[in-house]
């Protein structure tokens, strides 16, 4: 309860900031895109990572304000780094189910676009295969979505409840192989025969694979090999602040 209260005055108190995590070609090292991941840092209570506090956040309904917030600062930032010479082709930024449920998803991301005045086609949503599967008007929000010129990416896919029926009607451009079947891709076989497959369905589909939880050189080589030449992952970089981004990436 108090973790509540603490969490309701989070923005006004600037307490929420962003993390981007770079996601790149592998074999050229090229930077694609980010991924824009929300912080929360409490000052007594410190870093409070978002398994903690993305479900409060939707069990309150406090995650429409949040999600907005993120939407804005995300979009924002990339005219900023823009203006400081950084070119970050496009930003991939998270969706709750909740985020849906009320309707106004794609007034609010047509007004945030505008407002910012970064391009649709940079900002990339990110759904999971149950936000989609399971909220009533996904499929209508996101066509709409797509529409105003907007990417969208399937996150975790592989794990969730999905059906290919709805993935071959879905204008989503992008799969993120979750970061389960990265893990042991080199030592175990069910996950190595489910990443080969997913970068094939992907191939075979005409859509974008990227895989997340890269940690090694040799996880990186079996996806190289295997046809997916995107990813993102602790080999290449942990999620960086919008500082530590420019640092990093403008030449
Ligand atoms: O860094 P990591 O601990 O950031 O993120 C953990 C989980 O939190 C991931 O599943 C990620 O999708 C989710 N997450 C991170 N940022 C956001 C966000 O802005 N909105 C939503 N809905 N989920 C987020
Ligand atoms: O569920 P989603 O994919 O949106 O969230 C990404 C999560 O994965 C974040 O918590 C992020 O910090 C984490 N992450 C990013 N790269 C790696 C990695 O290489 N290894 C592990 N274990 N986690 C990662
Ligand atoms: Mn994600
Ligand atoms: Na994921």
């Amino acid at each position: 309860l108090r973790l509540e209260t603490f969490l309701r005055r989070s923005i006004e108190k600037e307490e929420i900031f962003l993390n981007y995590q770079p996601q790149v070609q592998i074999d050229t090292g090229r930077l694609v895109g980010v991924e824009a991941l929300v912080r929360w840092n409490h000052p007594e209570l410190g870093l409070i990572p978002p398994i903690r506090f993305i479900p409060l956040a939707e069990d309150t309904g406090f995650i429409n304000q949040l999600g907005k917030w993120v939407l804005h600062e995300a979009c924002r930032q990339m005219v900023r780094w823009q203006e400081a010479g950084l070119h970050v082709p496009k930003i991939a930024v998270n969706l709750s189910a909740k985020q849906f449920e009320r309707g106004s998803i794609v007034n609010m991301v047509a007004d945030i676009l505008r407002e910012t005045g970064l391009e649709p086609q940079r900002l990339q949503l990110e759904v999971t295969e149950s936000v989609i599967m399971n909220t009533g008007d996904a499929m209508v929000f996101i066509n709409d979505l797509h529409s105003i010129g907007v990417a969208l990416a399937i996150d975790d896919f592989g794990t969730g409840y999905s059906s290919l029926a709805y993935l071959k009607q879905l204008p989503v451009q992008t799969l993120k192989i979750d970061r389960s079947f990265i893990k042991d891709i080199s030592t175990d076989v069910n996950d190595e025969a489910i990443a080969i497959a997913i970068i094939q369905l992907g191939k075979s589909m005409n859509l974008s694979v990227i895989a997340e939880g890269v940690e090694t050189e040799e996880q990186a080589g079996f996806l190289l090999r295997h046809g997916c030449n995107l990813a993102q992952g602790y080999y290449y970089s942990r999620p960086l602040t919008a500082g530590d981004m420019l640092a990093r990436w403008q030449k």
